[in-house]
């Protein structure tokens, strides 16, 4: 005999998908529970993404979550782009009077799940086996197992907030199921480590040797990244030869304020860009890297992933408190129309910015054109710096 359990809204992945989409639906009244495959620590662990576009700081204000990102977060007003040894700014606030806020994933995580605690709300992680099923009802149920025992969770609506790796994409029948996926011939390393940054702005640096990027998570802690083989594993990156590649990616002057502190995380993230339609099946959503990926270099993914979020919550209200699918119904078409503007812009920061192994000189002179068009033209930094702080954010 299964456990049976009931909620309004079934939310598979604790990221930060599923959190805000959690925390926005308990401040509108709706009883909602997280699944969460793996054990929290670990989730709570995860470095990744940096940036947060201006949007994501409102939805995580109307979460009831920023206080901490408002005292801690860094405000960034532009962004450098180095190449051959120069370095061009691209003054995001002269171009777009907005800005963009620097603040840890991890800590967005934390400060969503703290929220999630304080009101009492329940995650269920290490849960094994999730299935949603009876998607086109309008009572679907997600299966799972946790600590030895069968469930079965009752709900009205399941979102599938569980990451690129999830289960739930896959509840979407294959004949109605579109993907569109590049795989990069290239990855990223990255180390995080207790050091001042270099510079007050990130630099995103392109150099014959590959990409690198000078990012930071506080005034005193450095977030690094260099382009190699997407196939490397972590040890053939020991520190130093990190710290020598970023140094001879940026030039000697920044370099010389490269303090080579040990890193306290190292990983590689291969590189893609994804997409899959539709982002609503029956009573299945979507929402964030569960839809898409995107390569980091524009620093959108957990952006997107809030936009998903910041539509569908209110769209979820409307079906559940005003009976109203309408917003429901129109998520997908909503949510992909901004999705696929920005694959369509990290797609071109990364082909912009990185060295492809091909051997290519026809592709490599129009990468250089294209910089030095970039660096002389205000109207193509515009263009860069209003995808960068984030297009406007959709109704459904
Ligand atoms: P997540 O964060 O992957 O969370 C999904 C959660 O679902 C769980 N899960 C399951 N749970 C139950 N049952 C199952 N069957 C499950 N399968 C999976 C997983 O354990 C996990 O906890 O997806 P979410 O919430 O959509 O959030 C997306 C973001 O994490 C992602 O887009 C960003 O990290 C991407 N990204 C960046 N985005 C930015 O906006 N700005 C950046 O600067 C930026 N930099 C980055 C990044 C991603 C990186 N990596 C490592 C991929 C830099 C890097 C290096
Ligand atoms: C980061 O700080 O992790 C970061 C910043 C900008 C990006 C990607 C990652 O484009």
């Amino acid at each position: 005999m299964a456990k049976r359990l009931e909620t309004r809204v079934a939310i598979v992945g604790a990221g930060p998908a599923g959190l805000l989409l959690g925390q926005l639906l308990y401040r509108a009244g709706i009883d909602n529970l997280v699944l969460e495959r793996r054990p929290m620590a670990r989730v709570l662990a995860r470095i990744r993404a940096g940036v947060l576009e201006e949007g994501t700081v409102r939805l995580l204000e109307e979460a009831g979550v920023a206080d901490r990102l408002h005292r801690e977060g860094l405000v960034h007003r532009g962004i450098e782009i180095a190449f051959e040894g120069e370095r061009h700014r691209v003054d995001f606030e002269a171009l777009t009077g907005r800005r963009v806020v620097v603040y840890g994933q991890t800590e967005v995580t934390k400060d969503l799940f703290a929220a999630r605690q304080a009101a009492g709300l329940p995650i269920l992680d290490e849960a094994a086996d999730v299935l949603p099923v009876d998607l086109e009802s309008e009572r679907p149920k997600v299966l799972f197992r946790r600590e030895g025992e069968s469930c079965e969770l009752a709900c009205e609506v399941v979102a599938g907030c569980d990451g690129f790796h999830g289960v739930c994409r896959s509840r979407i029948p294959a004949e109605r199921l579109r993907t569109f996926e590049r795989i990069y011939p290239f990855g990223w390393l990255g180390i995080l480590a207790r050091a001042r940054p270099v510079s007050e702005e990130l630099i995103y640096a392109f150099s014959e040797r590959g990409f690198a990027l000078f990012s930071m998570r506080s005034p005193t802690v450095s977030r690094l990244y260099v382009q190699c083989d997407p196939n490397d594993p972590v040890e053939a990156w020991p520190d130093e030869r990190v710290y020598d590649e970023l140094a001879a990616r940026i030039g000697p002057e920044v370099a010389a304020r490269l303090e080579r502190a040990p890193s306290i995380e190292k990983s590689v993230t291969q590189m893609r860009s994804f997409v899959a339609e539709p982002m609503r099946w029956g009573r299945l959503v979507l929402a964030g890297d569960a839809a898409h990926i995107v390569p980091p270099t524009g620093a959108k993914g957990l952006n997107l992933a809030a936009a998903d979020v910041g539509l569908l919550a209110p769209a979820l209200v409307a079906l559940l408190k005003e009976n109203d699918p309408r917003p429901l119904e129109r998520y997908s078409e909503t949510a992909l129309a901004r999705v696929w503007k920005a694959e369509r812009f990290s797609w071109w920061m990364t082909s912009l910015l990185h060295k492809f192994p091909e051997g290519d000189p026809f592709r490599d002179r129009l990468q250089r054109a294209e910089l030095d068009h970039l660096f002389g033209s205000t109207a193509q930094q515009t263009a860069l710096a209003e995808q960068y702080v984030g297009l406007p954010l959709a109704r459904a």
